[in-house]
């Protein structure tokens, strides 16, 4: 060996051994949190006395008889979630409503009353078994607010809520999330008072003490709420947080249910406190609990995609929910578009085309081979690229050897060290020129971006901004099959039909007879009129690939030609929006509640039933809580109303809105607002329609 390579052997061997490691950017995941972050994508399963009730939040005076599943099988929820790829389970072992699915020695409101298996079922016990049977974990969701119990508002009621907490978490072996809710207070049964129990969310459940007997009994538990402390709710319940999307929050100004701003928890906050990731939860049907009239309402694949690429894709977890039908079984339509979804999710990621392909930084830390750039294609987890510090901008280009294709881009920081990257870009070579092809924010655990096809034989990856050194420990190239969206269907109030596709070069095929179209039914061309109620259902195809979309399915009852809002308001202008046929539109109206708003319907229909949806801006108003609705034949004389009640969950889920009742004929209808939900003293009403028989 000459001097020269021995001396070169000597420095590489010196700087490897000299270089020191970055400095952690606080906070950081602590170890719990890092266990959990590796699960990434688990089921939630609303299962209860709402399931028999058939509502979404029950007034706590159900008859605990009501509750009996026929088939009940947790053995089945435990292997369809499997075979989707999940990684574990969360029950609502109590919801609002307050019955209890396990045999607990604090309120006879429980299985323990009710007449399945004689009282001696224990659903909490089953799916523990079958969780343990399947590899999955058990997470359990406890609510803190509990419609049945006569104590609850009081300091009686915290013990009671204690000791169901001890109960779950001793009895049913190891748990991984505890999920606390943050809806709190307001009616219920609660022993038969029937009244309005208000408390204070900051204070009443005294959390911290609370908080500790998790800690002590489940020590390796993560718990969730819109305030953490280990996971943070995302701040909708449709799928998605922002693009921008922080594992940091100023954790001391949270509390449950009281969040001022929900960008907040949508985004994460840069300079945070604490490390608070957010958890996506969504329902696979608009509703959390079963519903019968939402069999045709199961997320199609390209739904449950984009909720993929919006949470996981976006440094957030993913809690897909199952309402878990009468039967006690997940139902055939949820389980069949869950299992799609996860072959999807295989196919998409089937063959990382970056995988031990050669590297170049133009930064690597200390030179060393520690911190060299192919650790981001190595396949290993533990090893990263990390530049010098003070080197927060910097470059890490792969060379994937030939001209290949592409349409997904993951990429990886070592979350160890804390989030760092705040600004990046992604850049293909093509044709001899670099190409912009993303300009991004935060990174994360994990970021996926997807990308129209693109052939490059190089692929640059810059950060153009960190809080500190970046410290990337993975990036992957996929190029995932197409998947084609189903069409958008709309009515205009004066019946004209549009059916939109949001690809180019597609066909659209559609039906009017309840059929589900094919490539002979008929082609769309143009809007066409629609004068009576009828469902619409339609499939976008592309004939070169061989590809359909899901069925698009738009239920229209009768046409809205002859309708007027009748009666005085402020805001005359707008009150068309809720006829419109658009759903970005909304007619706000100030005023205060109780609010009427009278339709004048200009001929007399048979009514049974009426559809609402609030207000689906980014910041929405007036969103309706508490209803009444009525029928007059001469708009004068009202009546009793025909139908009342609260819209459960509206507020965190606004959706459409449908209540059904016996059916009345008349020529004027009535919604009485008589609360909203934030408590202002404004309605909004986005769409608004009726069911006719
Ligand atoms: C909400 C609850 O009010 C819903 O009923 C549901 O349980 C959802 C997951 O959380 O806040």
């Amino acid at each position: 060996m000459k001097k020269s390579q021995l001396l070169l052997i000597l420095v590489v061997l010196f700087s490897c051994t000299q270089v020191t490691p970055p400095e952690p950017v606080l906070p950081l995941p602590s170890e719990r949190q890092l266990k959990w972050h590796e699960l990434e994508y688990y089921a939630f399963v609303h299962f209860n006395m709402n399931t028999f009730s058939d509502m979404e939040w029950g007034m706590g005076d159900e008859d605990p008889n009501l509750f009996n599943p026929t088939k009940l099988d947790c053995g089945q929820w435990a292997r369809v979630c499997k075979e989707a790829g999940m990684k574990g389970i969360i029950l609502t072992a109590k919801h609002h409503d307050g019955f209890c699915l396990w045999p607990t020695e604090t309120t006879n409101h429980s299985v323990k009353s009710s007449s399945w298996k004689d009282g001696k079922g224990d659903v909490v016990r089953e799916l523990a078994d079958a969780c343990k049977e399947y590899g999955l974990e058990l997470g359990i969701y406890l609510s803190p607010w509990d419609r049945n119990n006569p104590e609850y508002g009081t300091d009686k009621y915290i013990e009671i809520f204690r000791a169901q907490l001890h109960e779950l978490l001793t009895n049913y072996g190891e748990v991984f999330e505890v999920w606390f809710d943050g809806a709190n207070g307001g009616t219920g049964y609660y022993g038969g008072a029937n009244e309005n129990r208000k408390i204070d969310n900051k204070t009443y459940y005294d959390w911290g003490n609370t908080r500790k007997i998790v800690r002590e009994l489940q020590p390796n538990a993560c718990m969730f709420s819109d305030a953490g402390p280990d996971i943070r709710w995302c701040g909708n319940e449709e799928g998605w947080v922002r693009e921008t999307n922080w594992s940091s929050i100023n954790r001391d100004d949270f509390a449950p249910g009281v969040v001022d701003d929900l960008e907040d928890l949508r985004s994460g906050q840069e300079d945070g406190t604490h490390w608070v990731p957010a958890e996506v939860d969504v329902s696979i049907r608009p509703g959390w609990y079963y519903h019968k009239y939402e069999d045709h309402k199961v997320k199609t694949l390209p739904q449950l995609l984009d909720i993929y690429y919006n949470s996981i894709g976006r440094n957030a977890s993913l809690l897909i929910n199952f309402p878990v039908d009468q039967r006690g079984l997940i139902h055939e339509r949820d389980e069949e578009q869950v299992l799609k979804f996860g072959e999807a999710i295989k196919a998409d990621f089937e063959k990382n085309l970056a995988a031990g392909k050669k590297s170049e930084a133009t930064n690597v830390r200390g030179n060393s081979k520690k911190y060299q750039a192919a650790n981001v294609t190595d396949g290993q987890a533990e090893t990263s690229w990390a530049t010098d510090d003070g080197v927060i901008q910097a470059s890490l280009t792969i060379d994937l050897g030939e001209e290949t294709e592409f349409n997904r881009f993951l990429v990886q920081e070592d979350i160890q060290l804390g989030q760092r990257v705040k600004k990046f870009t992604v850049e293909t070579f093509t044709d001899n020129n670099w190409k912009e092809v993303a300009s991004q924010t935060t990174i994360g655990r994990k970021r996926i971006l997807r990308l129209p096809n693109t052939v490059a034989s190089m692929v640059r990856l810059t950060i153009v901004d960190s809080k500190a050194c970046p410290v990337i420990s993975n990036i992957e190239l996929y190029k995932a099959p197409k998947v084609l969206v189903e069409p958008k269907i709309s009515r205009t109030k004066n019946g004209l039909v549009s059916i939109e596709g949001a690809d180019n070069g597609v066909d659209i095929y559609y039906t009017l007879d309840g059929t589900l179209p094919t490539l002979q039914s008929d082609k769309y061309e143009n809007p066409f009129m629609l004068p009576n109620k009828a469902v619409v259902k339609a499939i976008v195809v592309d004939s070169e690939e061989q590809k359909e979309s899901p069925v698009a399915l738009g239920e229209f009852d009768v046409v809205k030609s002859k309708w007027q809002v009748a009666g005085e308001y402020k805001n005359t202008e707008n009150a068309e929006f809720i006829f419109d046929g658009n759903p970005n539109t909304t007619w706000i109206e100030a005023g205060t509640t109780p609010l009427d708003v009278i339709i004048d319907l200009g001929e007399t229909l048979n009514v049974a039933g009426f559809k609402y949806l609030p207000d689906q801006r980014r910041a929405n108003q007036g969103i309706i809580f508490n209803y009444e609705f009525y029928v007059s034949q001469n708009g004068k004389s009202w009546g009793n109303p025909v139908c009342k009640g609260e819209f459960s969950n509206i507020k965190n889920s606004p959706v459409w809105q449908k209540k059904e009742f016996e059916a009345t004929a008349g020529r004027y209808i009535k919604l009485r607002a008589l609360s909203t939900v934030d408590e202002k003293n404004n309605i909004g009403i986005a769409e608004f329609d009726i069911i006719t028989k």
